[in-house]
Order: C-alpha cells, then structure tokens, then sequence
C-alpha cells in the first residue's frame, strides 16, 4: 500500500501541472541558516537601497515555520512567462515578465484554486501560497527544491528551459516527500552576465547589487527621480531589465509560455516610442490596469521614457 505521504505529493504535483505550473519541487520546512548569513551582508551593504521593506520580518524571512506555524513543507511552483512575441515598433524596451497581465494575481488565483482542492481531496490542512510581495527567500526555496541552481546572475535557472520563470512557494503543515536539492551549478567558467549588466550591478559569487539594477531603478524607485550618474547607462530598458537573462547560454532552450492571461497586450507589442511620449495619465490607467506597468505608476513610467530618451 502506498504511504500517504507519497499519496498526496504525488497528488499535489499532479494538481500543480493540471493548474498549469511548469515545475513544483518540495522542500522541507526548515530555518535557512546560510541564507540568513547572506541575506543580512547584503543589508548591511545596502543593496537593497530604497526598498526598506527588505529590511521588515527579517526572522520570518529565513524561517517558514514562523510565517506559518506548524510548517512542515515549502512546495515551490514555476511558471514561464517568456512571451511567443516582442515590441518590434520600438527601441524602448520591457522586460518580457511585463508582457501580459500582472503575474501577482494570475498566480495567486491558482493557488487559491489548489488550496481548495487539496482541502477537499485531503481534508484540513493549514497553508498559505505567496509569490514576489512576501518574506519568503524563493530563489532559496527553488534550489532546495531541485528545480535548478542560482546562476551568476542571482537567477534560479532550470536545466531544461533556462530562468525566464516566476516563482511561487505554498507552505503547509503537510508532511510530504522532499526533492533533493539542486546540487550542481551549471554556469562553469562563463561570466557573460557579469560582462553585459549595463550597470556593472553584479559581483562574483553571485551577489546582486539591487541598488544599481536598472530593474530597481525603472520600477522600484516609482516616481523618484533616477541618479544622473545612470544617464546613459540604461540600453533602452524602461521597465525592468533582462540583459543578465537575455545572454545566459542556458536561456537558448526558452520556449513560449502557455498561459492565456500572459499573452502580450497589444499595446506593449505595437506601441512606437511616439506612442509612449504621448499617452495620458487617463489611457495609461486604462491599458495597464491588469498590468504589471501599473507598479511605476503613470508618472514613473513617463520618467524612464524621458531619462531614456534625453540619452538619444
Ligand atoms: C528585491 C527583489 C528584487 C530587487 C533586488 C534583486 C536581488 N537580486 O535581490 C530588484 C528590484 C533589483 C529585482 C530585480 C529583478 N527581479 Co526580483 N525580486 C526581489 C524579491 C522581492 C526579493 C529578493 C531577495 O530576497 N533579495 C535578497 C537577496 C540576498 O536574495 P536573493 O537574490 O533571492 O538570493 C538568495 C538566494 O538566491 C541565495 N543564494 C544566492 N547565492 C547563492 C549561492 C549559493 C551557493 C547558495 C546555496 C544560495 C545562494 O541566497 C540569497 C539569500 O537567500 C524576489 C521575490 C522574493 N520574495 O524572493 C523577486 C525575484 C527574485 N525577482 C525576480 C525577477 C524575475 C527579477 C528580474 C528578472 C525582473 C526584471 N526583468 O527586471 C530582475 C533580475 C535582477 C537580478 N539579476 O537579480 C524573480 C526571480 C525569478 C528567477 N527565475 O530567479 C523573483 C523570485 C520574483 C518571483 N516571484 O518570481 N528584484
Ligand atoms: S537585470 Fe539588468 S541591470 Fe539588473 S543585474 Fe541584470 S543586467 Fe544588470
Ligand atoms: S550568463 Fe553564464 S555565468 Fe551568467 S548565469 Fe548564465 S551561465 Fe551563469
């Protein structure tokens, strides 16, 4: 007779690919002693610059079982969001995970989706999904998982189909059976990323200067203005970045994501820069309202066209 525990991971992984994840891995839920190490030198150093809540519910952060009492188990889901087609009208460029619609709430409705049906299928089990906004370290999670190794880029990136994907993580007082953790490192001598970030925002050792990324800049920073030392910098990104992605050998084996609500808006694939100086507050609230653009607000998005554009 299969033990119940098998029983249900099996169960939980097929529920994930039926909601139409691309990978879910299983960890166990225990305090992450080497992350905190590395989590609180890159505080101590600033690298998070304005974002202080990076700084909030640092102790939940490294320990699931404080953000979910009773945790036993971290379940990590992907999801590819590399879109079938890019903006061809334009040199202004976005990031490919800003193509289709916000993936904070695409994702979030599955896990809602999931949560019931585990309930129903397993009976009552406490558990809480997050992805991106929580104090969760998922990039950690991803690799105790099994799903692939952090890249000299800081991204988690899979063998199969490189590290163009979100990450979500479902923690729960269900006892499962764990994945290994992702060994091997795959990157090897290559150091492409480090040579091609615009902004020099990456170390050895994979350490990622939050600070200096042109994502921190173009999204983060919303309506702030951006350092003049950056003017010039920015290779035509005004919304996120992709470089350190877009020259990893492993990103060769992307394919289109297949999720209907990330199909790029026509507007992001057809807007010309002229588009873009000219939109209003009015149609920007209007077009972006599902998207993740909305995160820089109207008037963050119209500062990066013109940092940019001062640049050409
Ligand atoms: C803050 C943040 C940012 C900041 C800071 C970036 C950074 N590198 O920390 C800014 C705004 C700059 C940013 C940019 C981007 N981000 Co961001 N970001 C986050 C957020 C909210 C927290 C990350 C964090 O905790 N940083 C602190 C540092 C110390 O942690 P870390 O980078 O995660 O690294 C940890 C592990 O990787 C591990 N680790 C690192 N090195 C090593 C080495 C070994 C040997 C081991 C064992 C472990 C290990 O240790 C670290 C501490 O635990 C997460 C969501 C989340 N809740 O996790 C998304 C997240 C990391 N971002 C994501 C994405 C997609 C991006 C962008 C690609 C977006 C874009 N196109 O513009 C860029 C990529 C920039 C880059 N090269 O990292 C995805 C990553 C998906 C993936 N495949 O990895 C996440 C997970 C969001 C999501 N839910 O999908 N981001
Ligand atoms: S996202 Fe761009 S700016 Fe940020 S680390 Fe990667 S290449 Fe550098
Ligand atoms: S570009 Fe090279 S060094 Fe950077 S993450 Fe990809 S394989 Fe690793």
């Amino acid at each position: 007779m299969m033990i119940l525990t098998e029983k249900n991971t099996r169960y939980i992984k097929e529920a994930a690919a039926k909601l139409g994840f691309d990978y879910c891995g299983i960890a166990k839920a225990i305090k992450l002693d080497d992350d905190a190490f590395r989590l609180e030198t890159w505080l101590k150093n600033d690298m998070h610059g304005n974002m202080k809540y990076m700084e909030n519910y640092f102790d939940l952060r490294i320990d699931p079982q404080k953000l979910v009492p009773g945790a036993k188990s971290v379940i990590t889901f992907l999801q590819n969001y590399y879109p079938s087609n890019t903006n061809k009208n334009t040199d202004l460029k976005i990031s490919k995970y800003a193509y289709g619609q916000d993936y904070h709430e695409v994702i979030k409705d599955k896990i809602k989706v999931l949560m019931n049906i585990l309930q129903e299928r397993i009976g009552e089990i406490n558990g809480r999904g997050f992805v991106d906004s929580a104090p969760v370290l998922e990039r950690s999670w991803a690799t105790r998982s099994g799903l692939g190794w952090i890249g000299k880029n800081g991204n988690l990136i899979t063998k199969q189909s490189g590290s163009f994907y979100f990450i979500a993580t479902f923690i729960t007082d269900l006892e499962l059976d764990y994945d290994d953790p992702f060994a091997k490192d795959f990157c090897g001598s290559c150091t492409r990323c480090i040579d091609a970030c615009p902004t020099e925002a990456i170390s050895p050792g994979k350490v990622i200067d939050g600070s200096k990324c042109i994502s921190y800049f173009t999204i983060e920073l919303k309506e702030m203005l951006i350092p003049e030392e950056m003017k010039g910098k920015f290779d035509n990104w005004m919304f996120g970045c992709d470089t350190c992605q877009d020259v990893c050998p492993w990103n060769r084996f992307s394919k289109p994501n297949s999720e209907i609500k990330f199909n790029p808006l026509p507007e992001i694939l057809n807007f010309s820069t002229k588009d873009w100086e000219a939109l209003s507050e009015e149609t920007f609230k209007e077009i972006f309202r599902k998207s993740p653009l909305k995160r820089s607000k109207y008037n963050g998005i119209m500062r990066n066209v013109k940092f940019i554009n001062k640049d050409r």
